[in-house]
């Protein structure tokens, strides 16, 4: 594969949803947990449309139980993303899924997790980093624990806060409180928006909530004020092309606005979203763009620098990956 070896930064990764298939049904038979419902006659994930999709996610998500599976879980994704050339990731973690929002419990994930960061930064090259996020369909009060377990261990690891899930329940002004609770507390923020609602959900999160950077966002393309906006204000925009023509957002790689929102100046980012779920990883993701639009090196190393400049890590950390971009291998 081509752009295997290219260095990757990839901004936009659910760590539930980077769980490989096979990985997730050995959890769910050493616990004897029934889900085969989740997986087609493949073993591949399946689920009809975006609704079903964070269903399927919940559930496959239900066989990862302790502190212990979470450790494993980020190995296994953090060799897989560096195979595919990444060296720098940040990555959503759910306080809901990991403790249940207890804050004493969450911090016990979180130290599981960020071991193995540390284990496969020395032996992979791959530095990771956390963004806590609330899940919309969840609901306010829910992301207030979630913001409060995020005030509680921002530090080197945990770095942002953000908030994804059912785009069509509530509404970005909804979750003031948890964005204002976790901006106090230090974190950079994000929010998926514009991916299943328009461009009015996108102006929302930028006013409401007062982001950095947009999870998806490619819907901005139909109001191209908007787009215009996103450029002058230098808005990064989180895009998971092979995440949105998985779930039916556009058709077919060409018809994704990714390349049209970078010519008309936007900051656009590549990532994978969920790979697994999607057939995809970083790999695919250049591949796919090379041929859809004839990007190249140059493209893809502007790509990456956009990315890095948008990270949420600390200065040093940044400047160590930029070397590690001047001098791939
Ligand atoms: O980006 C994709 C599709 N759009 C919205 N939300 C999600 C995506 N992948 C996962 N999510 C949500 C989902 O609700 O994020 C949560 C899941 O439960 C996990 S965050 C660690
Ligand atoms: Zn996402």
């Amino acid at each position: 594969m081509r752009w295997q070896a290219f260095p990757k930064v990839e901004l936009h990764l659910h760590l539930e949803g980077a769980a490989p298939s096979a990985f997730i049904r050995g959890l769910a038979a050493e616990k004897h947990v029934d889900i085969h419902k989740v997986f087609d006659q493949d073993g591949n994930y399946a689920f009809r449309d975006f609704v079903h999709f964070l269903q399927v996610y919940e559930v496959a998500t239900s066989v990862l139980q302790s502190p212990e599976d979470y450790a494993r879980l980020t190995r296994a994704v953090l060799e897989q993303s560096a195979e595919n050339g990444v060296i720098y990731c940040e990555t959503f973690l759910s306080p809901d899924f990991c403790g249940g929002g207890d804050v004493a419990a969450w911090r016990e994930y979180l130290s599981a997790m960020q071991e193995v960061a540390t284990q496969a930064e020395a032996k992979d090259g791959i530095t990771l980093r956390g963004i806590i996020t609330c899940i919309r369909h969840f609901g306010p009060e829910q992301a207030r624990t979630a913001a409060l377990c995020a005030a509680d261990t921002v530090g080197d690891f945990i770095t942002g806060f953000g908030i994804a899930g059912d785009e069509g329940k509530g509404r970005p002004r909804d979750f003031l409180w948890s964005f204002d609770c976790a901006r106090e507390a230090g974190l950079r923020l994000t929010a998926h928006a514009g991916e299943w609602g328009g461009p009015q959900s996108v102006r929302e999160a930028l006013s409401d909530l007062r982001v950095e950077r947009i999870g998806h966002g490619v819907r901005a393309i139909e109001d191209l004020a908007l787009v215009d906006e996103l450029a002058e204000r230098g808005v990064v925009l989180e895009c998971c092309p092979g995440s949105n023509v998985a779930l039916g957002l556009y058709p077919s790689w060409q018809d994704h606005p990714i390349e049209k929102l970078r010519a008309r100046g936007v900051k656009v980012t590549v990532s994978t979203d969920d790979p697994p779920f999607f057939h995809t990883d970083m790999t695919r993701e250049f591949d796919e763009l090379a041929r859809a639009f004839g990007w190249q090196a140059e493209d893809f190393a502007e790509i990456t620098r956009t990315a890095l400049d948008a990270a949420f890590c600390d200065e040093d950390t940044k400047a160590r990956i930029e070397k590690r971009l001047e001098t791939p291998g």
